[in-house]
C-alpha cells in the first residue's frame, strides 16, 4: 500500500517529487525513482537502494554541528542527527560520480536549504570524502530508509540562518556532550546517526585535522 500524503507538511510533501539516483549494492546507478517511492518501507523490503550523503561540519573549535530534524519531516521527525543530510537527485550536476561531485554538490546544496550556510562558506573541495555506508533503517508508519550514504566531513566557521521547516534545533557539541546525548534516552537520535557513532564516529573526530589516514574511499561498509 502507498501512504497517503495528505496528513503531511505541503512543503514536505512537494519535496517527495524529488528524484532520487537508484543504485544497485555497488552504487552503480540503475534508474530513478521520486523520494516518495524511495522511502516506502514496501518498495525497501523488496530491494529498492538510492543513493544519499551525510555531512558532519565541525567549527575551528572542533565541535560538531547537530541538528533536530523539524516535526513537518515524514521520516525521522523531531530526532537529533547529524548537521545535514538528504540525497543527490537524478540531475546532470549531481549525477557525476568523479571525486564525488555529485554528492558533494547536493551537500552544499543542502546546507543552505536547510541551514542556510552560504555555499561559499563551504566550497566543494573543502568537503573530505570518508567512506561509503550501506544501511537500512524503518521510520514510523510506512516508511524507511534503505542508502549507500556518501560520508563528508568539513571543517568550516559558518553562519546559520536555520529553516524551521526543515530543522527544529541546532547546538555544537564536543565529544563527551554527544555522548551524553546517547546516554539519555530520552534524547531521540536518527538511526544512521546511531550507526555511524557506534562504529566510526569518535575515530574520525579524533583525527579530525589528519583525516587522510582515515579515508577508506573505496569500501561500501555493510552496517
Ligand atoms: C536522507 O536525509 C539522507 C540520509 C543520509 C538519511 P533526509 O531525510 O534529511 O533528506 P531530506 O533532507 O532530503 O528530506
Ligand atoms: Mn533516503
Amino acid at each position: 500500500m502507498v501512504p497517503d500524503l495528505q496528513e503531511y507538511d505541503e512543503e514536505q510533501v512537494r519535496l517527495m517529487e524529488e528524484m532520487c539516483i537508484v543504485i544497485n549494492e555497488n552504487d552503480k546507478r540503475i534508474g530513478a525513482e521520486s523520494k516518495k517511492t524511495c522511502h516506502v518501507m514496501e518498495n525497501i523490503n523488496n530491494g529498492l537502494l538510492h543513493r544519499a550523503f551525510s555531512v558532519f561540519l565541525f567549527d575551528s573549535q572542533n565541535r560538531l554541528l547537530l541538528q533536530q530534524r523539524a516535526s513537518e519531516k515524514i521520516t525521522f521527525p523531531d530526532m537529533w542527527t547529524n548537521t545535514c543530510c538528504s540525497h543527490p537527485l537524478n540531475t546532470a550536476d549531481e549525477l557525476v560520480e568523479k571525486e564525488q561531485l555529485g554528492a558533494r554538490t547536493a551537500a552544499q546544496r543542502k546546507l543552505e536549504h536547510e541551514l542556510g550556510i552560504k555555499p561559499e562558506q563551504v566550497p566543494l573541495d573543502q568537503f573530505q570524502y570518508l567512506t561509503r555506508i550501506h544501511y537500512l533503517a524503518p521510520s514510523d508508519g510506512m516508511w524507511g530508509e534503505h542508502e549507500i550514504d556518501y560520508i563528508f566531513m568539513i571543517k568550516a566557521d559558518v553562519d546559520l540562518d536555520v529553516s524551521p521547516n526543515e530543522v527544529r534545533d541546532v547546538k555544537y557539541v564536543t565529544p563527551d556532550e554527544l555522548r551524553a546525548m546517547f546516554a539519555d534516552t530520552s534524547v531521540p537520535m536518527t538511526p544512521w546517526f546511531k550507526l555511524i557513532c557506534n562504529t566510526f564516529l569518535f575515530k574520525w573526530w579524533a583525527n579530525i585535522d589528519s583525516l587522510e589516514s582515515q579515508k577508506d574511499e573505496n569500501t561500501i561498509h555493510r552496517l
